[in-house]
């Protein structure tokens, strides 16, 4: 086993994984911000080294800094999070030549993942379904014919995008042209990679992804679906497992397919197959995401396995300590992102002085957090304050414990505002009740228009 893991995150996921650590007996490393010299991971680790200024680029993305803590306390194992340089091939590969461990894929797997063009090419010789669209990067005019003849609207997307980054809806051949041409130069901006594809845009769909687990040794299983359908501009609210409303058999038949994506990619670690499912029960593959991801509790939550550990364990060069038969999943999880923003300023950030802080309780609630009373929310981060986590043995029991709980939940500061109340509506809503719900649902009830 490693002796010593460092945590290259911050907030609640460094919070998340410090306590596996702590459970399976090794000791942690938090590397922190100099705006996060104060945060709950640097409590909670056995040793803390400052990297850098807040902005992100300067400390939780400089490799070398982290790379430097890690030599300077003798860890031999990463664990990145999610974001940050969780899916950076670049930083696996520096991992690697070091001799450390990063708790995630191989950086040849990432590489070939982290494309968009290379995952779908590899995923479709797999036999995973896939959208019509284009495997290869195209030109603008080739582009446009291709098209046409899948029909619009289409949706282009960057290479190196993924999570909704770079990606641009068309409805009709006109608009065509100038819109790819937009897409590749925001694509090269945000990725400093201009390439960009096609696919035949679904515009009311599922989102719907597999948790998968593989080992080192060519074994692999899933753990169940996460219905993600409940975003607002690619940033999810709300997930649950299972996903509502699903004709039968169809999560198994993805999970399955998940599991076969995984094993022909060489995937290792805990890892997250995408899919989009049209409400005429066709289920799409979109992207792997490489990473732990924020909505994982829900899977946990549902299977009783605990992910992180299971990602450590899998690093380490252990075997899956579970076949497909050993994963039962039991009853409801549904999950509310608590955010620092304010919905009637169209969701902007709220930094400032968190001054009360009182997480909700009660039977089967959980809270992923790294807020305290008297934290101060730096702007250079992303604004999840909590996760707020239930399960239930049905999901009508689940929305009614969620309630509950997301009401009891007191969150206050002088600047702050939280998506608490929005949560609360999308909660309320028929179309999420009867679970009859699609992507457009949170654009709708802001009254926005929906790509
Ligand atoms: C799509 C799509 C429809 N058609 N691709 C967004 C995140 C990224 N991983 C995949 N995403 C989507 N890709 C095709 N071909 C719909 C989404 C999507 C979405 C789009 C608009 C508004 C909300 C959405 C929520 C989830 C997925």
């Amino acid at each position: 086993m490693f002796r010593r893991i460092l945590i290259a995150n911050r907030g609640e996921i460094a919070v998340r994984v410090a306590r596996t650590c702590r459970e399976m007996g090794i000791p942690t490393v938090a590397v922190h911000s100099t705006a996060d010299r104060e945060s709950t991971v640097v409590r909670l680790a056995d040793e803390a080294v400052q990297i850098g200024p807040p902005p992100p680029s300067q400390s939780y993305l400089n490799a070398a800094a982290v790379l430097q803590a890690a030599d300077q306390t003798g860890a031999d194992a990463i664990h990145p999070g999610y974001g940050f340089l969780s899916e950076s091939p670049d930083f696996a590969d520096a991992c690697e030549a070091l001799g450390i461990t990063l708790i995630g894929p191989p950086a040849s797997v990432m590489a070939v993942l982290g494309d968009k063009t290379s995952a779908r090419a590899l995923m479709s010789r797999a036999g995973l379904p896939l959208l019509p669209g284009s495997l290869d990067p195209l030109d603008a005019e080739a582009a446009r014919d291709l098209a046409s003849t899948i029909g619009f609207p289409v949706i282009i997307k960057a290479a190196a995008g993924g999570g909704g980054r770079g990606m641009q809806v068309v409805h009709g051949a006109a608009e065509f042209v100038d819109a790819f041409r937009r897409t590749q130069a925001t694509a090269q901006m945000l990725f400093g990679d201009g390439r960009v594809y096609v696919e035949r845009y679904l515009a009311k769909a599922r989102h719907v992804e597999i948790q998968v687990l593989c080992d080192g040794h060519g074994n692999a299983v899933h753990l169940g679906e996460r219905d993600c359908t409940v975003q607002r501009r690619h940033q999810k609210l709300i997930e649950e497992t299972p996903a509502p409303n699903l004709p039968d058999g169809l999560a198994e038949r993805m999970g399955q397919a998940a599991v076969q994506g995984a094993l022909a990619a060489g995937y290792v670690g805990a890892g997250t197959f995408e899919f989009l499912v049209d409400p005429d029960g066709s289920f799409y593959f979109m992207e792997v995401n490489c990473r732990i991801q924020v909505e994982h509790p829900v899977t946990e939550m549902v299977t009783g396995v605990d992910l992180v550990r299971e990602q450590i364990l899998i690093a380490a060069g252990q075997r899956l300590r579970m076949t497909q038969d050993d994963v039962h999943r039991r009853g409801v999880s549904i999950e509310c992102r608590i955010n620092a923003e304010d919905p009637a300023q169209n969701f902007a950030p709220t930094p400032g002085t968190v001054d009360e802080f009182v997480p909700a309780g009660g039977a089967f609630v959980r809270v992923d957090t790294h807020v305290y009373p008297g934290y101060r929310i730096p702007p250079n981060y992303d604004s999840l304050l909590a996760k707020l986590v239930i399960w239930a043995p049905h999901r009508d029991e689940a929305i009614e414990r969620m309630r509950r709980a997301l009401a009891e939940f007191r969150v206050r500061g002088p600047r702050v505002s939280t998506t608490q109340e929005f949560l609360a509506a999308v909660l309320n809503d028929p179309r999420f009740r009867s679970a009859g719900h699609t992507t457009s649902l949170v654009d709708e009830l802001l009254g926005e228009e929906h790509p």
